[in-house]
């Protein structure tokens, strides 16, 4: 076909053309932005500059004026689409949990609540994959992202950041192609102009700095789904299973009380946010360590949002008492006391008669 009487959008791509919008790393090398503690993220969208951000090779600057968002592999024709068609397409806005995974050089038994709520705003990957045309190969198993960053970390080399997932999970209308969070256009951080978006995963799996979307037969082979971000099938009762970092499993916070408050009354409301990929069913609270558990009121949720819970509890008269919150998700999967990445928060108060 005469490729200049095509549309922009359905121009067939140069063979890595996408990669011509990076300008450079600025800063180049590994960076976390910590989020606040639990009592500081009691709102119900965490608001961007208390969002962590988590970075491995460095923050990638992209050419707008060349960007271009390319489409390909086992679709009927690959396209590429320039910002601003993409800013013309369907616009869809999705409330989302947004929790990272952890470093993935340590053991997943320490919890590091690396987690926030927000709207992102973008087009359906869905959508996009249908503009490539889908349907037609039997091998299509996994899309594939990447990212315009590149280099190295912990030691590994990468010449792209490059994530997969299911083509079941990238078909759902949760996944997004997002350009904002918040109502606002996502930061250099933040991994602007353009990143994917999969609710219900970890964050690792949402590429930031996006340029490529790829429908492959096989898991991608980069260093981000091999050596790092896979992990031991915890239900493997052998311990040998591995198994990609993908759904998010059941977690909580507390962020009433916080550390260290001194109450004058013996009840004490205690309030949180619970998550899990496919929704969280009850939240029991305890106000002894762990000697009697009592079911709190969980709200429902809204697309993938933080479920908010609270519950009124009688502590002892007088003295230190640990609070701990324990979710479980619809699955009946519910979290451990200690051991695993998710275990449940605690928070120390004391209760004081004021004299
Ligand atoms: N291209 C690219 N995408 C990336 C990363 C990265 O280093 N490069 N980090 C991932 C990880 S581990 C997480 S938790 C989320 C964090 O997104 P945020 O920094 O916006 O919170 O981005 C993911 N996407
Ligand atoms: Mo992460």
């Amino acid at each position: 076909m005469d490729q200049k009487r095509r549309p922009e959008s359905h121009k067939m791509p140069d063979a890595g053309e996408e990669r011509d919008a990076f300008v450079r790393l600025d800063p180049s090398g590994p960076q976390i932005r910590h989020p606040p503690p639990p009592h500081e993220l009691d709102a119900f969208i965490t608001p961007d500059a208390k969002l962590f951000q988590t970075i491995h090779m460095g923050a990638a600057v992209v050419d707008e004026t060349r960007y271009k968002l390319v489409i390909d592999g086992l679709v009927q024709r690959a396209i590429s689409v320039t910002l601003d068609e993409l800013r013309q397409l369907p616009q869809t806005t999705i409330t989302a949990f947004h929790e990272c995974y952890g470093s993935p050089l340590k053991p997943p038994i320490e919890a590091c609540w690396r987690i926030g709520n927000v709207r992102w705003t973008g087009v359906r990957l869905s959508h996009l994959l249908r503009m490539a045309g889908l349907g037609e190969s039997t091998q299509a198993n996994f899309v594939w992202s990447e990212g315009l960053d590149r280099g190295t970390f912990a030691g590994i080399e990468a010449d792209r950041y490059q994530k997969d997932m299911p083509l079941t999970k990238a078909l759902q209308p949760e996944v997004l192609v997002a350009y904002k969070i918040n109502d606002e256009p996502l930061s250099k951080e933040r991994g602007g102009p353009v990143r994917l978006v999969v609710p219900g995963y970890f964050g690792t799996n949402s590429t930031k700095w996006l340029c490529r979307l790829s429908v492959q037969a096989e898991r991608a082979p980069g260093p981000y789904t091999t050596t790092l971000y896979n992990e031991q099938d915890p239900h493997d009762p052998l311990g040998m299973r591995m198994r990609p970092v993908w759904n998010v499993e059941v977690n909580s916070i507390i962020t009433t009380p916080k550390p260290g408050d001194v109450s004058r009354s013996q009840y004490i409301t205690v309030q949180g946010w619970a998550w899990s990929d496919d929704g969280v069913g009850e939240v029991e609270v305890s106000i002894d360590n762990g000697q009697v558990w009592v079911a709190a009121s969980v709200a429902d949720r809204h697309e993938y949002s933080w479920q908010r819970f609270e519950v009124n509890l009688k502590a002892a008269p007088i003295g230190q008492c640990r609070i701990l919150a324990r979710a479980t998700a619809r699955s009946g999967a519910q979290q451990p006391l200690a051991g695993r990445r998710n275990h449940v928060h605690h928070v120390d108060v004391e209760v004081s008669d004021g004299s």
